[in-house]
Formats: C-alpha cells, structure tokens, sequence
C-alpha cells in the first residue's frame, strides 16, 4: 500500500499497530484527538474527531486501508458512545466510500455478542446479544460494514477482539485473551489476502478454553499460534476463581452484562 490510515493510534491497540505494521505501506497516516508525539520518517500524524465529518473526510483521502483502532472502548453515556462509535463510524464509513474505497480492519467487540453465556460455542453466524451500549455500537459498525460492503463492494474485516493486552487479567479472558503477535499476525493477513470480502472474526488467541469458532474464515490462512493457558497459575495464584454467581461465570461479557446504563 502507498498509505494506511491508523486510527485511535494514541490508544492501546493503536500504539501496537503504529510500531509493528509500517510494513505494510510506504506511509502510515496516524490519527486520533489525544496527543500522538513526534512522527517517526514514514509517519504523517493528523488530529482528528472521528464526530467531525468533514475532518474525517480529510483524513480518509489518499488511504488504501484503513485500520480503525479509534474509538469509545468501554460503557459510558449514550452520548459518548454516540459521539465516537455511531456518527465516529458512520463517518468513516461515508469517507470511505467518496474517497477510494480502502479495505478497512474494523475493531468490533466482543461485547456484540457478550450475552451469550459462556458455556455456548459461537461461531460468525451466531446472533448477535450486546451486553452494553458499547456492545450495540459494535453491532451497529458490524452492520454498517456489512451494508457499504454490499452495496458499495468497500471491503471490511470486522474483528470481534476479545482482550487484547499483553497478558490476561482474570479467569475470563483465559478464554478471551489474544496476544498482541496474534493480533498483528491477524491485520497481516486481513491485507494479505485478494479478496477479503465483509467477514465477521473473533479476535483470540489459540486458547484452550477460547468460546469462539473462526472456521468461517479459514481463507485467510490466520492461525493464531498463542495460547492463554500459560498464565493460568499465574492468575489462579493472584485471584480467587469467579463464583457461580459473578458475571464472569454467566456471560462470555463479563462486567459488562452485569453493568447499569451510565446516565449522563
Ligand atoms: P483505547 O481506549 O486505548 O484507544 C482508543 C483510542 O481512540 C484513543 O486513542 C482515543 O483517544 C481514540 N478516540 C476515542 N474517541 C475518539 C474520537 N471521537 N475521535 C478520535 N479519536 C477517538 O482502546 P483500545 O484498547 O486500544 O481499543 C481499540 C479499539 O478496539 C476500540 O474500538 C475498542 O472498542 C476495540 N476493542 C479493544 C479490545 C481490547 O482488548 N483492547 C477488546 C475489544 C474491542
Ligand atoms: C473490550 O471491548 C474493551 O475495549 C477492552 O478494554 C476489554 O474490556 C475487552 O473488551 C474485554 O472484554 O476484555
């Protein structure tokens, strides 16, 4: 690619993508509102609020892919969920489709379907059950994805990233966890690949205890190599195991299932 747009790349995941896939192109445009430091030799950094149409515009043109890190990560108040996930998206997606059509990573959740309980086995044709705001904003990106795709051929793997930190924290994400390698192995792919079409792909690692069925998108030739197991007695010697009735046992979600609507 000649340029590939990072966005949220002041954040957790974006900070990854920004050190380890300036392979991938000749530039990497990265975006966000929060502060980005200096730009390294095949960098172009362009603040932007993904609420601002126009600005998003801008920064979409002249990209070839798009990996869109930036956004509301957690439950909060409508309106921020609004703000960066709905018309954020939205956005992007209307940017997209003037300025060259780049294939896109979008960062969806596993929160989309985080009402599932965590003794079911989902795989891409799963329905969907938002365990959040956050979580609908997430099925409401998957499904704009999928329209621009049908109607406009605009390319988009929605990944539905479980927990995507260096290590996981809790019984949970022993079965949610996907390493940083695993995620970058996964983006790789996702450009690698010439037809990529509108897939639906659980971002985790190859855990012993993972939920989640990726035989769907088996084309792409992603085999996730890390497996969470390993940090089991690290995790079983720092915290009790979650009880029949903590959230955790109940819902592939978590806290999230359990969580109040945030009023603002
Ligand atoms: P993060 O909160 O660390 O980073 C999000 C970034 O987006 C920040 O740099 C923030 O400034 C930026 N941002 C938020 N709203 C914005 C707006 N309106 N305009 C411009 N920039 C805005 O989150 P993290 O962990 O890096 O996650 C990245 C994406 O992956 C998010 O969409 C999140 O929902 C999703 N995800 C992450 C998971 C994880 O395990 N880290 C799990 C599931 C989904
Ligand atoms: C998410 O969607 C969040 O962005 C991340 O911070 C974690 O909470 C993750 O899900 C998770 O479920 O562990």
């Amino acid at each position: 690619m000649k340029r590939l747009l990072i966005t949220g790349a002041s954040g957790g995941l974006g900070s990854v993508c920004r050190k380890r896939l300036g392979h991938l192109a000749e530039i990497l445009r990265v975006s966000s509102r929060s502060d980005l430091g200096h730009a390294a030799t095949n960098e172009e950094i362009s603040y932007c609020d993904l609420a601002d149409k126009r600005a998003v515009e801008n920064l979409v043109e002249g990209c070839d892919g798009i990996v869109h890190m930036g956004g509301q990560s957690l439950e909060a108040a409508w309106e921020v969920i609004r703000n960066s996930n709905i018309e954020g998206v939205f956005n992007l997606y209307e940017a997209a489709r003037k300025k060259g059509r780049p294939r896109i990573v979008m960062a969806s959740s596993n929160h989309a379907i985080g009402f599932h309980s965590p003794t079911e086995r989902l795989d891409a044709n799963s329905p969907t059950r938002p365990d959040s705001l956050y979580g609908v904003s997430k099925v409401f990106g998957e499904a704009l994805a999928s329209l621009y795709y049908d109607k406009f051929g605009i390319e988009t793997a929605c990944i539905r990233i479980g927990s995507c930190f260096p290590e996981p924290r809790n019984h949970r994400m022993l079965s949610t966890w996907m390493s940083y390698d695993d995620f970058i192995r996964l983006i790789e792919r996702i450009f690698a690949v010439p037809k990529l079409g509108c897939p639906i792909i659980y971002g985790v690692s190859n855990n012993d205890s993972a939920w989640w069925d990726n035989r769907e998108v088996a084309y792409l030739g992603w085999k996730p190599k890390d497996n969470a197991e390993r940090f089991r007695p690290k995790i079983n010697a720092k915290m009790a195991r979650p009880t029949t009735s903590d959230a955790d046992s109940k819902f592939q979600g978590g806290a999230f299932a359990a969580d109040e609507i945030h009023e603002s």
